[in-house]
């Protein structure tokens, strides 16, 4: 079997991709989670800050967040209103990127990052009692915590953080979780820089062990190189695990593609596997994956709604399809 769509995935995709889950406000970045048998969507609120575009993304001014809920994927969707804002987040200043949401013992564990007032980006957490918040952040950021786009996964009782970014999300700042001025991304020839992954301690507010770099390797065993832009990772890490096999999934950036590679831990490593999703409208490309009631849906986002503004993105969701090896059918987001 291939890997192309069947025409009924391929009715089911056109049907699912032309609409934004909200038009009232512009949203992004959707990590989904499913509690209680209802989808919750953690998304970034996209505004109009009046900074004008570059390479570190400053345009990106966000100062809040808004948890989206749909009792199902084709089903109409409830704005819960602010459920954190920046000027509430005691330690950040500005830019709160993409968000992602855990639930433990009856709690909920809001992850996002912030610039501090220093300019550089870490990761915090605030709690709340319902999905859809309101939260309340902790004092200070989590501590070893570093660059943008935390995503949670839970795994046989353990929860796992994984995040980066580079370019606007400073990731190439660092080596060995150390953060130095002068370090920049690595020669096109040597290993990419890769997403980071540590877990969380039981109290969800802190890392158990120190961060460690998640080792993407092509079909030859070898890690991927920072010249292979159309498969190194860039930002947006997503962890799922579908047949008892760990999906590590991304978005490559510059070249727009959201890509994914399989292995048998949720450290990795990971082996390249191929693309789930083609470039959309938008510089970025960011995602999650949910299983709801045995099926499995992708939420993205594009930047149609805007007409191409950038910075100015909508969630959407799509049905996402395996082949009987466990390949991800990949989805081209405007159909062909
Ligand atoms: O939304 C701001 C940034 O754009 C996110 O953190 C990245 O993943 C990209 O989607």
């Amino acid at each position: 079997m291939s890997e192309q769509l069947t025409p009924a995935e391929e009715q089911a995709l056109q049907h699912a991709i032309s609409q934004p889950l909200v038009t009232h406000i512009y949203t992004a970045d959707p990590s989904a989670h499913v509690f209680d048998g209802k989808l919750y969507i953690y998304p970034s609120h996209d505004i109009e800050a009046g900074i004008p575009f570059n390479d570190n993304g400053d345009h990106f001014g966000m100062e809040d967040y808004h948890v989206l809920s749909q009792a199902t994927p084709d089903g109409p969707v409830t704005d819960h209103g602010v459920a954190l804002h920046v000027k509430d987040v005691p330690w950040a200043e500005r830019q709160m990127w993409a968000p992602d949401a855990a639930r433990k013992d009856g709690k909920y564990y809001l992850y996002f990052p912030a610039k501090k007032t220093d300019g550089i980006f870490q990761i915090g957490v605030a709690v709340g009692d319902h999905p859809a918040g309101p939260f309340t952040p902790a004092a200070t950021p989590i501590e070893g915590s570093y660059s943008i786009d935390p995503a949670v996964f839970e795994d046989q009782g353990e929860f796992y953080l994984y995040f980066g970014g580079i370019w606007g999300g400073q990731l190439q700042k660092y080596r060995d979780n150390v953060y130095a001025d002068g370090n920049e991304e690595p020669a096109d020839d040597q290993p990419a820089l890769t997403a980071r992954v540590a877990r969380l301690s039981k109290d969800m507010t802190s890392l158990a062990e120190a961060p460690r770099a998640v080792e993407i390797l092509d079909e030859h065993g070898q890690p991927l190189l920072a010249g292979d832009h159309d498969r190194r990772y860039f930002e947006g890490p997503w962890m799922h695990k579908y047949n008892g096999k760990y999906y590590f999934s991304y978005s490559t950036g510059d070249t727009h593609l959201l890509c994914y590679a399989t292995g048998d831990s949720p450290y990795g490593p990971f082996t390249y596997q191929g693309q789930i999703l083609t470039p959309v409208i938008g510089w970025t490309t960011h995602h999650s994956i949910v299983e709801f009631e045995g099926r499995w849906f992708l939420y993205y986002h594009d930047s149609s709604l805007s007409k191409g503004i950038t910075h100015l993105r909508s969630v959407k969701v799509t049905e996402l399809f395996y082949d009987e090896h466990g390949k991800i059918k990949t989805i081209s987001p405007y159909g062909g």
